[in-house]
This record gives C-alpha cells, sequence and structure tokens, in this order.
C-alpha cells in the first residue's frame, strides 16, 4: 500500500520521462534477430521490458548492460536456439504476442507463459492466423491462453484482415510474415503504433503500406543498427495530466517519443482546452519533442473512433482528467480495454468512484461528468500500472490521503514513477 497526501501542491520544473516501452521492446527483438551488435541508449528497464530481454536470452542470445547502454550481440533468425526453460514474459502482453510471432517461424519448441494477468487475456487472436500460416500452437481453452507450446517452422505467405485494431497482433504477424516463403499482406481496421514497421526499415528490411494494407515480404536479414528509444509519452500523459488539473503547474517534459500513432493525448489535451505545446527537436524515424503544460481550465469531450488506438493507454488517465473538466465527457469504441492487464472499462470507473468521481461504465467505455471535487480513500491497482499511476496522480487534487493498493506493479512500464512525483511535486510524503 502506498499513502499519498499532497497540499494543494502544483507541478513544476523539467522531467525526463523513461524510454518508450514499445520501442524498447522492439529494440531487443531486432536486435536479436539482425546480424551484429545492436546498442540500444534509452532503454527502458522496467519488468516489461526485462522479461523481453530474458526470454531472448533464454535463446541464446548475449544481451549485456554498459554504462546505461544495452548491447545486443544479435544471430539472425537462424540462429536463435531452442530455449531449455519456459520463456517467462512476466506481466507483458507485448513480449508474449510478439515473441509468439517470432517463435512460430523458428524450428523447434519453446512454451511461453506469464503471471496471473497475462493468464487471463486473450492469445487466439494470434495463435489462430500462426497456426493457419504453418505453426503449431497449443495451450489452455485450445490454444487461447498461457501456458502456450509452439513448435514453429516453415510458414506459409498470408492476406489477413484484423478483426481487431491491435498493433501487438499486426506485429506478431509481421514478424512471423518475415520468415515466410513470400509475400504476407495484413489490413487493419485502424491505424495503430507502427514502432515494427519503423524498426524493419531501420534495420534494413523492407515493408510498405498503402492505406490500412501492409505488405511484408518473407526470408528478410537484418543488420544490427544503434536504437535510441525516446521518452514514453503514455508515461508522460501522467505527468502532463497532474500538470492540468494542479493549479500553478507549469511543467516541461523533454525527449519525449512524439510518433503520429501514439499522440492522441495532445489531440484529446487540445480538445479540452488545456495548455499544452510541443516543439519537436528532431525528425528522426521516430520522432522527439519537448512539451510543455500549464494548468487551465478544461473542457469536456468526446472520444473514439480512429484516435482510440492512438490513446488506448492514456484512457485510464484520461478518464481522470475528464472528472474535472466541465461537462460530460464520452469515451466510445474503446471495447480493448477489457483484455489489458485489468478490464481498464470496469477497473477506472470503480476505482475513480471509490474517490467520489461521476463516471459510468458502458459496454465500449465510459461516460464521466465533471467537474467533481474528488475525495481520499483507499483504492486498488487491482495490478495494473496505468490504474495505479492514475490513482497516484489523482491524489493530488484531495484533501485527505489516497491510499493505493499494490503500487507495485507500477515498475513494469515506469520503475521510477514515484520518485518523478515526488520530484515535480516536492512533497510526496510516504
Ligand atoms: O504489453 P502490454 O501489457 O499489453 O501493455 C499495454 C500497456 O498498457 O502498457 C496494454 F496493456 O500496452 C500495449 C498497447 O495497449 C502495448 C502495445 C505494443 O507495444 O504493441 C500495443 C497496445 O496493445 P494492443 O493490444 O492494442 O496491440
Amino acid at each position: 500500500m502506498k499513502t499519498l497526501q499532497f497540499k494543494n501542491p502544483s507541478v513544476q520544473g523539467e522531467l525526463k520521462v523513461p524510454g518508450d516501452k514499445s520501442i524498447s521492446h522492439r529494440s531487443i527483438m531486432f536486435g536479436a534477430i539482425s546480424e551484429g551488435v545492436t546498442k540500444v541508449t534509452g532503454f527502458l528497464k522496467g519488468d516489461d521490458c526485462l522479461s523481453t530481454i530474458d526470454c531472448f536470452r533464454k535463446m541464446g542470445v548475449n544481451i549485456t548492460e554498459k554504462n546505461d547502454e544495452i548491447l545486443i550481440e544479435g544471430k539472425g533468425f537462424s540462429g536463435l536456439q531452442e530455449p531449455n526453460e519456459i520463456l517467462y514474459t512476466g506481466n507483458s502482453g507485448t513480449t508474449t504476442r510478439l515473441l509468439l510471432g517470432i517463435l512460430a517461424g523458428l524450428p523447434f519448441h519453446s512454451v511461453v507463459t506469464g503471471d496471473e494477468s497475462i493468464a487471463k487475456r486473450p492469445m487466439n487472436r494470434v495463435t489462430d492466423p500462426l497456426k493457419q500460416m504453418g505453426a503449431k500452437i497449443d495451450g489452455r481453452d485450445h490454444g487461447n491462453l498461457t501456458p502456450l507450446s509452439v513448435r514453429g517452422g516453415t510458414l506459409k505467405p498470408f492476406h489477413y484482415k484484423l478483426p481487431v485494431a491491435s498493433a501487438q497482433l499486426k506485429s506478431a504477424l509481421i514478424l512471423a510474415g518475415l520468415q515466410s516463403e513470400g509475400e504476407t499482406v495484413i489490413v487493419e481496421p485502424e491505424k495503430t503504433r507502427d514502432h515494427t514497421e519503423k524498426m524493419i526499415r531501420h534495420f534494413g528490411g523492407e515493408i510498405s503500406r498503402e492505406e490500412n494494407r501492409i505488405k511484408v515480404s518473407g526470408n528478410q536479414a537484418f543488420q544490427a543498427k544503434d536504437v535510441h528509444v525516446p521518452g514514453d509519452i503514455s508515461s508522460a500523459a501522467f505527468f502532463l495530466t497532474a500538470a492540468a488539473i494542479t493549479s500553478g503547474s507549469n511543467l516541461l517534459l523533454k525527449d519525449v517519443g512524439i510518433n503520429e500513432t501514439r499522440t492522441g493525448i495532445i489531440d484529446v489535451l487540445k480538445e479540452m482546452q488545456a495548455n499544452v505545446s510541443v516543439s519537436q527537436t528532431n525528425n528522426d524515424e521516430e520522432p522527439l519533442g519537448d512539451i510543455s503544460m500549464t494548468s487551465s481550465g478544461l473542457k469536456s469531450c468526446e472520444i473514439g473512433g480512429e484516435l482510440i488506438p492512438r490513446l488506448i493507454d492514456e484512457i485510464p488517465i484520461i478518464a481522470l482528467l475528464a472528472t474535472q473538466a466541465d461537462g460530460q465527457t464520452v469515451i466510445r469504441d474503446a471495447e480493448e480495454l477489457k483484455v489489458k492487464e485489468t478490464n481498464r472499462i470496469d477497473a477506472v470507473v470503480e476505482e475513480l468512484k471509490k474517490l467520489g468521481a461521476d463516471i459510468h461504465a458502458t459496454d465500449d467505455g465510459m461516460i464521466i461528468n465533471g467537474p467533481v471535487k474528488l475525495h481520499g480513500g483507499q483504492a486498488d491497482s487491482r495490478g495494473d500500472h496505468r490504474i495505479g499511476m492514475m490513482l497516484a496522480v489523482a491524489s493530488l487534487i484531495t484533501e485527505d490521503a489516497v491510499h493505493v493498493e499494490n503500487p507495485e506493479c507500477i515498475s513494469v512500464s515506469y520503475p521510477s514513477f514515484f520518485e518523478d512525483l515526488s520530484y515535480v511535486t516536492n512533497q510526496v510524503r510516504n
């Protein structure tokens, strides 16, 4: 349990949030399937990304850390070895699903499993199409739930229309397609984060996109190339919200990744009339920027459609923001929230209600009425890092303490979260 109490805090100063989780995972995976040594800077040393490192080490890849840099001695797809231990993916859906795409094309047997949250998350969205490509995968509930046993091998090229907008599903199929015997075509219902596609190009491979149709040819090989991981906009979102909802705040977040498939939170902040501005600092494949935020009055807004994949992980913190906005905020088309680390529709609604929010669940999202003065109390992260951080930020605007149950899970994406919260407010009490 973490007890948080603040006395009229404001959020001030400059902060650099840790590296992007999605890009950190992919840097290890692409480093491992390339030939040569890849150096990664800015890597997120959160539990999820450490799980990815652990899985590749178990397949014989030498991964070391030196002066805050991660060095990966890549072996190409064909150099990955049959693991003699279970590949344990911890709490990480990204590790589990992308790894399945890689394992599908490898001529050996492996077993993939994760923690109790992973054990509940649907894997058939990935295992069904991988089986159609030729991989042999089985597990609980006919191959839907971990532990999953994979025997990979020769894969057929494949045409597939994704039933859900999911970057993890898209990426798993791309990683399998890269090992197949021809051209794989994937059509996504809406554009999702494109870090895998950018990584392929960065490591010298080819992939093309026309509208929502992605084409990738098989038998591709990659050359090692250094990767710099930008700050994670999903982590930045907690501090942007902290600054938006506390009066007198003035915050500058440096070197944040502003890939347009991830910046839905900025669009929503602007729509809510928050004082946010972004200045782009480079134009690399994964663009970087500094984001500044000062407090202001907030207005409600409507969020749905194509915007959802661009802010799916920010919805818990957007819900908190909406409790402080004038009017009714409606979030729709977000059914995918039900299959995250927790059912994030239920978790957000039930935990924010404990602090006095006027919030209701709908079939595909939630409705929030604001502004409402939140009060302190006890609320549970339910083992979900994003719920835990949202509750901690809520404590900035309650008079009495907020007691956050199960705060340890925050280390999967933001190990230094409480130190950073303390730094920008300078008054956290334990
Ligand atoms: O890795 P995990 O546990 O699935 O992480 C989450 C998160 O909140 O950090 C989701 F719970 O992010 C996913 C994100 O929701 C990371 C991700 C990626 O790196 O490709 C894609 C999204 O998931 P999905 O299911 O929409 O593909």
